[in-house]
């Protein structure tokens, strides 16, 4: 196992990058969490960094002395393009390319259902499927992805890239059912990332063990995920409180209304 003196997790203000603060909190010796909003003041055993990743030269410092990633940062939703360019495309070249030059072994890379949103409701797909992405949120993630690959390929640096479906305390909605990750169950697959000791570029599905599941996360498994949680508990209650359908397109895809947004084709992809 790469030794992991420090790690640092980028978008620690986030949803994620708070939880993952909570449950890592004494793993590691030294927590460095980033973020280019404040956050609030270090405790023990962690270290505070305020950095906008599109800023080369302050992500080369806030790289410096870590020894495993956990990249949160960036844009978690659609936006217009020029955003998603500076957070997610310019953000994460200059993330994993600082990482490289700095000798970082190992980066568990956020990326997302939104990757592989295009793949119908009635497809189980697994890590080999190439992407289809919903968004430009989604081929952000596509893109992150193939970078790590770059990166893991040409530099030797551990990649785990984790498509998460959708965190939270409880899934939310019926589709959340089928792609909820609980916060136990992703702190456990970054613990994975971080800690496997043969990890060279390998995708996972971030979801919890949830019957209605649209994917098989063999791969997860493989690596020894053994998720806790699974959404079947909640469903009765989703169901229950679902609002009307969303629309034939997003009931239809994976990626749910990122596909309906903007969408003019006239015939549906298979
Ligand atoms: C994501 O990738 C987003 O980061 C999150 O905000 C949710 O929209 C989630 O996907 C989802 O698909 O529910």
């Amino acid at each position: 196992m790469p030794s992991m003196n420090r790690v640092l997790i980028t978008g620690a203000a986030g949803t994620i990058g708070r939880a993952l603060r909570e449950s890592l909190r004494g793993v590691y010796p030294i927590l460095r969490l980033s973020d280019r909003v404040p956050l609030t003041p270090a405790g023990a055993g962690e270290e505070v960094d305020q950095t906008d990743l599109t800023d080369m030269a302050a992500v080369e410092k806030m790289v410096a002395g870590a020894d495993g990633i956990v990249h949160l940062g960036g844009i978690s939703g659609e936006s217009d393009w020029q955003t998603i360019l500076a957070g997610n495309i310019v953000g994460t070249y200059n993330l994993f390319e600082a990482a490289r030059r700095a000798g970082v072994r190992r980066i568990v890379f956020a990326t997302s259902n939104h990757a592989v949103g295009f793949y119908p409701r009635t497809q189980r797909i697994d890590h080999r499927v190439v992407p289809r992405p919903d968004s430009r949120y989604g081929v952000s993630k596509a893109f992150g992805e193939a970078l790590a690959s770059l990166h893991a390929d040409k530099h030797g640096i551990g990649f785990l890239c984790t498509r998460i479906g959708n965190f939270g305390p409880r899934p939310i909605d019926k589709r959340r059912l089928s792609i909820w990750i609980s916060p136990r169950d992703y702190a456990q697959l970054v613990r994975i990332g971080l800690e496997h000791p043969d990890i060279r570029f390998e995708i996972v599905y971030g979801v919890s063990n949830n019957r209605r599941s649209w994917y098989d996360n063999t791969n997860a498994l493989r690596l020894g995920y053994r998720p806790q949680d699974d959404s079947e508990a909640y469903a009765a209650a989703v169901l229950a409180a679902e609002p009307a359908e969303a629309g034939p397109i997003a009931e239809r895809y994976q990626g749910g209304t990122f596909c309906a947004a903007e969408y003019t084709a006239k015939t549906p992809p298979e």
